[in-house]
């Protein structure tokens, strides 16, 4: 039976759109915290049947009509050789950043079954778990944001690093993404394989870059993914890249996702025929309940219920009231 994620993503007609929200796994729910106070952070996402609890537990409490895998977009690096480590509180380190070509020179890149076949076995498990009753999504980091990290070797506010390895030291830079695309395009196929209905491809430091530099370095990239994957329902997320929804939606037939820094009706606008996902803001869920189903509807009317997939325009807040998330999913499953 096809899903209606997986119905909106191919653009049939649906009754409702179908909702989860960005970061539903890790992050907020009470269940989740007590397996954070147990097991480091790598631990949680390389033992499979941990990964596919974790996985399950927002449809269980919320309902959603899709659950996402819980790894991170940093798992990329670690199989390239540029090992990640998770300290709480501090967020992601990497101890051996990539700052000139011989670094670079230095990575290996193994067939992600190889070096990623974790990740399959754990969307294989959720999938059997969840008896197909909810689809599973996929994701991975987009190349630049992967970089961002794997340069800076830690977040950032600018990723001044980041942006100045693509300009002084070009052939590196462009060494380095050809290698992280190439290693995405494999994971997320992998991802498939193993029962991901659908794969989200983040690229959450979009706005770091001027749209010009953005079109020169990423678009190809972009390109390269879409026309790789083009039997692969692939949700596009450029977060802060707004202005630029419409060339996404040219790459060809990708949903679009949005942050909630654009009107959701001037979204509709641009991107008329692709399927929209998004975007309310995650800070909505701190409204009163009343305020966040009319937001909500307000959402549905502005999207359209065709070719939409309801969420949030970026993850939700880790102080979230678990409360608010349902009226939140609960609104848009009672959409008449
Ligand atoms: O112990 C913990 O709980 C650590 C927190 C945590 C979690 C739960 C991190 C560290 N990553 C994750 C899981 C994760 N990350 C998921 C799984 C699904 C889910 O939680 O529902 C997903 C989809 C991600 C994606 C991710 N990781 C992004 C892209 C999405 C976005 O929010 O823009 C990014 C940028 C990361 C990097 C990362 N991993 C973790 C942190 C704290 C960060 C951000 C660091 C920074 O701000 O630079």
């Amino acid at each position: 039976m096809i899903t209606l994620l997986e119905q909106a993503l191919q653009g049939n007609i649906v009754p409702r759109p179908p909702v989860w929200i960005m970061r539903q796994a890790g992050r907020f729910l009470p269940k989740y915290r007590e397996l954070q106070e147990r097991y480091p952070f790598f631990t949680r996402i390389r033992t499979p049947e941990l990964a596919s609890q974790i996985s399950r537990m927002p449809v269980d409490v919320l309902g959603v009509d899709a659950a996402i895998i819980f790894s991170d977009i940093l798992v990329v690096p670690d199989a390239l050789g540029c090992p990640v480590t998770m300290e709480a509180g501090a967020g992601p380190r990497l101890p051996h950043p990539i700052r000139t070509m011989h670094d670079v020179e230095q990575l290996v890149r193994l067939p992600a079954a190889e070096s990623l076949g974790y990740v399959s076995d754990a969307i294989r498990l959720t999938r059997s778990e969840l008896s197909d009753s909810v689809p599973v999504i996929g994701f991975a980091g987009a190349p630049w944001t992967i970089l961002c990290y794997m340069v800076e070797g830690k977040g950032s506010k600018d990723w001044e690093l980041a942006k100045r390895f693509l300009l002084e030291q070009p052939q590196a830079a462009s060494r380095l993404l050809d290698l992280i695309t190439d290693q995405t395009i494999d994971y997320l196929r992998m991802q498939h394989q193993a029962g991901a209905s659908a794969v989200q491809v983040f690229d959450s430091w979009a706005a770091a870059l001027s749209p010009s530099m953005y079109q020169t370095w990423m678009m190809p990239l972009w390109t390269r993914i879409v026309s790789s994957l083009a039997d692969i329902p692939l949700i596009v997320y450029a977060r802060g890249a707004h202005v630029g929804i419409d060339n996404i939606a040219s790459l060809g037939s990708v949903a679009v996702g949005l942050d909630w820094s654009i009107e959701a009706a001037q979204a509709r606008m641009l991107v008329p025929s692709h399927t929209l996902q998004g975007n309310l803001d995650p800070v909505m869920l701190f409204a009163d309940h009343d305020t966040i189903r009319k937001t909500t509807i307000q959402l549905i009317h502005d999207l359209g219920v065709q070719r939409t997939i309801i969420n949030l325009g970026h993850g939700i807040l880790p102080t979230t009231p678990v409360d608010a998330a349902r009226v939140f999913i609960d609104t848009v499953k009672n959409y008449t």
